[in-house]
């Protein structure tokens, strides 16, 4: 069937709206009309060239919500008009990763996800007889896509969809973040780099969580008011701490007879190195946890004086914070609809697929905080 969808054609191009093909749902898989999608930096990222997995010609966008449409044979556990989330982290609570309960990482189909394929090793887009590419297993650029069972999350039919797609990545990977991969507790001492999409829902978890102290550091001055509506404490911009960044930090969360200083839990929600070797060495002698949301491109490494997790310091990384998708972002769903998480004020800007590359305009321009296409 003909669909509308935006095509990346090449690295560092404006996506082509355009119509595609695209074929029907096969064994295990679904078809989903998306009637939302978010754009994430990792769009961004992709488009820019520098992941090391991107393709090209591909349709990306891997935080929409919609209706399932059809379904291939042999699937039980969706039917057409059930409303979803695409996961770009499957579930498929049978592999040996999701069997460990130690990790959200299902390796079902992660082969030929790298690969922009379905797992039966095709493509189920194409234009003019050329296949295109998946991305990321959902490819919510585009008002039908085609994804496998196990990376799909069935959601209540009452939640909005131009506001609950964000749940496909930013609100999920920012709380998770927080409450599933840092298991941050009450009283806490935070400090957040990075105040976009990803950083405002680490900060609003971090609230969740019952953090004492949560210290916002962006850039960008304007991001002050935006960490403050979500219960950040304090605002630091590097440029005005210069090379003391992280002396800086480290003397803000001395508390108390504690004059050693650093936080309990850091967060980089840059995708700079060296800001997560800052978020690392700012964490508190001993105990302190950092964790890494942001990707850095293609050949970027961290680095740092091995003494900093000698010294008791510990290194984390996180995807999708750390979340179960078919299991956590249902309740994620309930936790917004009941109020006890924010995600509208958030969303700056909407616009129609016709439009997608301004939503990319305005995250370049550090104007937007999410911008959601709706179909
Ligand atoms: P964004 O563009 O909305 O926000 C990034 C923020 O970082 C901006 O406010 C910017 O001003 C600030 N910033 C940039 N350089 C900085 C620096 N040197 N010091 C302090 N602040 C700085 O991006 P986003 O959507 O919030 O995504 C953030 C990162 O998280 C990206 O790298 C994205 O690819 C990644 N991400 C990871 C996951 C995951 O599962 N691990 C999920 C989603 C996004
Ligand atoms: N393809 C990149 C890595 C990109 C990456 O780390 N993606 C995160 C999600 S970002 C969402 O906005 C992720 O889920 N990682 C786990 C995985 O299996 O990809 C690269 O560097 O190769
Ligand atoms: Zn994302």
């Amino acid at each position: 069937m003909d669909v509308r969808a935006a095509v990346a054609v090449a690295a560092g191009k404006p996506l082509e709206v355009t119509t595609v093909q695209l074929e029907g749902p096969k064994a295990f898989e679904v078809m989903v009309e998306i009637k939302a999608t978010g754009i994430c930096h990792t769009d961004e990222f992709t488009l820019s060239g520098g992941d090391p997995e991107g393709l090209f010609p591909s349709i990306l966008g891997h935080e929409g919500a919609g209706v399932v449409v059809d379904v291939g044979p042999g699937v039980t556990s969706l039917k057409k008009g059930d409303h979803v989330i695409p996961l770009y982290t499957p579930e498929c609570r049978t592999c040996p990763s999701c069997l460990s309960r130690k990790t959200n990482l299902c390796t079902a189909i992660r082969a030929t996800q790298g690969q922009g394929l379905m797992p039966d090793g095709s493509s189920r887009f194409s234009i003019e007889g050329k296949t295109l590419h998946h991305y990321m297993g959902c490819s919510t650029f585009a008002n039908f896509t085609v994804l496998p069972e196990i990376a799909v999350a069935k959601i209540r039919e009452d939640a909005p969809f131009d506001k609950v797609c964000y749940i496909g990545c930013g609100v999920t990977t920012g709380i998770g973040a927080v409450l599933n991969t840092a298991k941050v507790e009450p009283g806490a001492t935070a400090v957040v780099f990075g105040l976009g999409g990803i950083g405002l829902n680490v900060i609003q978890g971090l609230r969740l969580a019952s953090a004492d102290m949560i210290i916002g550091v962006d850039l960008n001055n304007d991001k002050k008011q935006w960490g403050e509506r979500f219960g950040m404490t304090h605002f630091v911009n590097p440029k005005d701490a210069g090379a003391d960044l992280v002396p800086h930090l480290v003397n803000m969360t001395k508390r108390g007879a504690d004059q050693i200083g650093g936080a309990d839990y850091t967060f980089d929600c840059t995708g700079n190195v060296s800001v997560m070797r800052q978020a690392l060495e700012a964490c508190h002698r001993g105990w302190g946890v950092s964790v890494i949301i942001g990707v850095a491109p293609a050949g970027a490494e961290i680095a740092t004086r091995p003494f900093q997790l000698v010294t008791g310091r510990t290194w984390k990384g996180t995807a999708f914070g750390g979340a179960r998708g078919r299991t956590d972002v249902p309740k994620i769903v309930d936790w917004y609809m009941d109020g006890k998480i924010e995600i509208d004020p958030m969303i700056t800007h909407t616009m129609p697929l016709a439009d997608i590359n301004k939503g990319f305009d305005l995250m370049h321009a550090g104007e937007s905080i999410r911008s959601v296409v709706i179909y």
